[in-house]
């Protein structure tokens, strides 16, 4: 082999193990993705324009899964928490644990755009695991939407909110806090096969124990 096939076979090597590298941990502005999960917008440091410094530090522990449903009635996935109370410019340190064995997002809506592209911060654990990351909230009382964003999750319950120095309202359909704008109704279409079906109803619940004492008889 001559120097310059084996120059080649390095690069080609190099390339190889560089682009498996990309694909096993990929870096982009403000988010860093792995096989486990993904973080977008991770902020210990910068603050809101409105904090001349952090207020408190907050370590924050949430479990998502389909097990914190059952505390509700109608819902299939929640958080083991749905609201927190936080003070104004406080930084909260999230360690998102995800008990299924499915994917889950803690996603923070309505955040400053200089600081959170597109005012989100979020947290995605793929199946069992946690990770770990950080923000510092604005000064200004507000309530910023927490959901997961996997498709349908949210409307089977997986909702919470941030109130930051108490909140500026309440977001409808959180689990066990607020009531949802339209609510699911479960009602009977009483067509012909209806009535038809609680006539035979009715008449085999009369029929049956008329008969069985006849035959005790
Ligand atoms: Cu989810």
């Amino acid at each position: 082999m001559n120097k310059f096939n084996l120059l080649s076979l390095f690069l080609i090597l190099f390339l190889v193990s560089y682009s498996g590298m990309n694909l096993a941990q990929m870096q982009h502005a403000g988010m860093s993705m792995d096989a486990k999960g993904m973080i977008m917008n991770n902020n210990r440091d910068n603050l809101p324009r409105d904090c001349k410094q952090i207020s408190e530090d907050v370590d924050l522990t949430v479990h998502a899964g389909q097990k914190h449903a059952r505390n509700f009635n109608g819902i299939m996935f929640a958080y083991d928490q749905q609201q927190w109370l936080v003070k104004p410019c406080s930084r909260i340190n999230i360690t998102f644990i995800n008990d299924d064995h499915i994917r889950h997002q803690f996603m923070i809506h309505g955040l400053p755009g200089y600081l959170y592209p597109k005012g989100m911060f979020t947290i995605e654990v793929n199946g069992p695991g946690k990770k770990q990351a950080s923000l510092i909230f604005p000064k200004r009382r507000k309530t910023y939407l927490v959901h997961c964003d996997i498709s349908q999750h949210t409307e089977k319950g997986m909702k919470a909110q941030f109130k930051v120095d108490g909140g500026d309202q309440d977001f409808p359909s959180i689990p066990g806090l607020t009531a949802p704008v339209t609510p699911d109704r479960y009602a009977i279409a009483w067509g012909q096969h209806a009535w038809l079906l609680l006539l035979v109803s009715i008449m085999i619940g009369l029929i049956v124990p008329l008969l069985f004492s006849k035959v005790q008889k």
